[in-house]
């Protein structure tokens, strides 16, 4: 479609949302503070308002027509965008300095981009009471009402912990009767931190402990997840880096680690052993279907709104739980360390990672867990330029993955890496994969023995529960379903990098695809440093000693 922007014909997508959208792809990136392309259209902010025809409206809620003439930045616009922030700041902390968001707030960015160096009006402050009950921290005197996180929680996630409360100049977010946010269905996934355009939805921030524990003189081990080699160059200026990963086990040695494994390498452990488990669940005909259980936001969320399908969970650990629990009873003896003196540093893309370490009956696995956003801190404030530290390998044993543990970091990769597990046993003769709507994928495996096994791969919480839905209502059959609680999978983390929205999540994508491309390894069941650990210790997948470390249990 044909339309004129500031004066010149412009090809726009026929297909775009909104004039919002429409801009952005030709890459006219409007003001705003309240749009997400992953939720309904809110319009409260004003700030993407443009001049269509002669009239100042909001673009994220008009549809682009053809022809419609279109101003994005006159003058009158421009005053209109800073009178909106003056107000914004008129009761807004601007503890700008201390705050978890300092220079990558969106606030804080047009307060530079529109030159707000002064707000004519008097500062009204807010009651507020910060919430430090969770992991996640809610600090409503910064919060600006955009309602991003209200819609994230409650559209995407189908879970609606928060919600507007109160009116007028006392309007607030909050979960309901001002409870606090760790005794709500809260799951911590972070996807309203992902979204808050200010510092009003943060994490806790557990660098600290790390540093305290080199202090102490322990025995640091640090382990990184799959998707933190796909986000973190976004912080460091190394975009379309691929062999970030290498360059950060170089960083974490130079600091004072003493070993740096790769998560992927539990995830080729956690899919053999999970593949087994699925094969006898498939022989036996029970427990079925089988889902998978190494997203800790969706076993909150099944421990909260199914627990009829808790035994349904693979009752083997996630990566991260698996790796530890190796690491503090066996590594620790097979060098001589006593666990205690054992400090595991988890490096993961995801908020929820903290809670499951957290776990009564996972504590004591992994020391501390810290995000993507907290390692490029580290690295940010070490002064080390990582462009400039050459990659080096993971340790042996835990540091060598196939390509499929790697792709645990995205949507499909335990799905398809179980499946890579039992190929040989099955007999694959054709896969079939269909797109039933955005995060929620069916593939169907035919057998050379005329079997067949259907799979589902979903993301996000609220497209979970509509799968769950209709398997409960009997409207799905499928033998084995695949959850990951964020959009994209764990590049779309809490814990990542900001902006995290779906462009970037499709550009981490395609990195972390490029990195799984580097490994040689295709199938976890060539890993050689993990068949061994079975040797060795674990013996066979479901034996006595696999499920006494490897296997968990869930709360109803
Ligand atoms: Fe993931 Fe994982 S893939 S949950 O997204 O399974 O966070 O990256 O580390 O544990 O491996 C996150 C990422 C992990 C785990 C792995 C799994
Ligand atoms: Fe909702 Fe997830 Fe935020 Fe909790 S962490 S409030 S579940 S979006």
């Amino acid at each position: 479609m044909k339309i004129i922007v500031n004066g010149k014909e412009t090809i726009i997508n026929d297909n775009a949302r909104n004039l919002l959208e429409a801009l952005r792809d030709v890459g006219i990136e409007i003001p705003n503070l309240c749009y997400l392309s992953e939720t309904s259209i809110y319009g409260a902010c004003r700030m993407c308002i443009v001049e269509v025809d002669g009239q100042l409206m909001t673009s994220c809620s008009i549809k682009p027509y053809e022809g419609m003439n279109v101003k994005t930045h006159t003058p009158e616009i421009y005053e209109m965008r800073r009178g909106i922030l003056e107000l914004l700041f008129a009761s807004h902390n601007r503890d700008c300095t201390t705050c978890e968001r300092n220079g990558n707030c969106k606030l804080q960015k047009y307060a530079e981009e529109f030159g707000i160096r002064k707000v004519r009006f008097d500062k009204l402050d807010k009651s507020n009471i910060i919430d430090y009950s969770s992991i996640i921290i809610r600090d409503n005197s910064k919060c600006i009402l955009c309602g991003d996180c209200v819609r994230v929680c409650d559209e995407v996630q189908s879970i609606g912990a928060i919600d507007f409360a109160f009116r007028g100049f006392e309007a607030q977010v909050m979960p309901a009767f001002g409870e606090e946010l760790a005794n709500t269905n809260c799951v911590l996934c972070g996807q309203c931190v992902a979204h808050c355009p200010t510092g009003a939805l943060t994490f806790r921030n557990d660098i600290q402990k790390v540093y305290k524990a080199m202090e102490e003189g322990k025995y640091i081990i640090g382990m990184m997840a799959p998707a933190v080699r796909a986000s973190i160059q976004e912080e460091l200026g190394l975009e379309n880096d691929v062999v970030t990963a290498g360059r950060i086990v170089n960083f974490l040695k130079s600091i004072g680690f003493n070993k740096v494994f790769d998560v992927a390498f539990a995830a080729d452990l956690v899919a053999y052993e999970e593949a087994h488990e699925f094969k006898e669940r498939l022989e036996k005909g029970e427990k079925l279907p089988q889902f998978t259980s190494c997203c800790p936001g969706w076993v909150k969320f099944a421990e909260h709104n199914y627990p009829e399908f808790l035994e349904n969970l693979s009752s083997v650990k996630s990566p991260q739980q698996a790796l530890g629990s190796i690491i503090k009873r066996y590594y620790a003896k097979e060098i001589g360390i006593d666990p205690e003196d054992i400090y595991l540093v988890s490096i993961m893309p995801c908020t929820a990672k903290k809670f499951e370490a957290e776990r009564e009956e996972l504590s004591g696995e992994v020391d501390v867990v810290i995000t993507t956003k907290e390692l490029s801190q580290i690295i940010r404030s070490s002064g080390f330029n990582l462009k400039d530290i050459p990659p080096v390998p993971f340790d042996r044993p835990y540091g060598l993955s196939s390509q499929s543990g790697l792709s645990f970091g995205k949507t499909g990769g335990v799905f398809s890496s179980v499946l890579n597990v039992l190929e040989d046993e099955l007999e694959v003769e054709s896969v079939k994969t269909e797109e039933l709507e955005k995060g929620i994928r069916i593939t169907t495996v035919k057998t050379k023995n005329g079997k067949s096994i259907t799979g589902v791969v979903v993301f996000g919480l609220g497209n979970t529960r509509k799968v769950i839905d209709k398997i409960k209502e009997g409207n799905l059959k499928v033998d084995i379903v695949e959850v990951m609680a964020c959009d994209f999978g764990c590049i779309g983390g809490g814990g990542q990098p900001y902006p995290n929205d779906t462009r970037v999540r499709t550009k981490r994508s395609k990195i972390l695809s490029e990195v799984v491309g580097i490994d040689v390894l295709i199938s976890p069941t060539e890993n050689y440093h993990m068949l061994s650990l079975y040797e060795k210790y674990l013996k066979e997948p479901l034996s006595h000693i696999a499920h006494e470390v490897l296997h968990t249990t869930y709360k109803n």
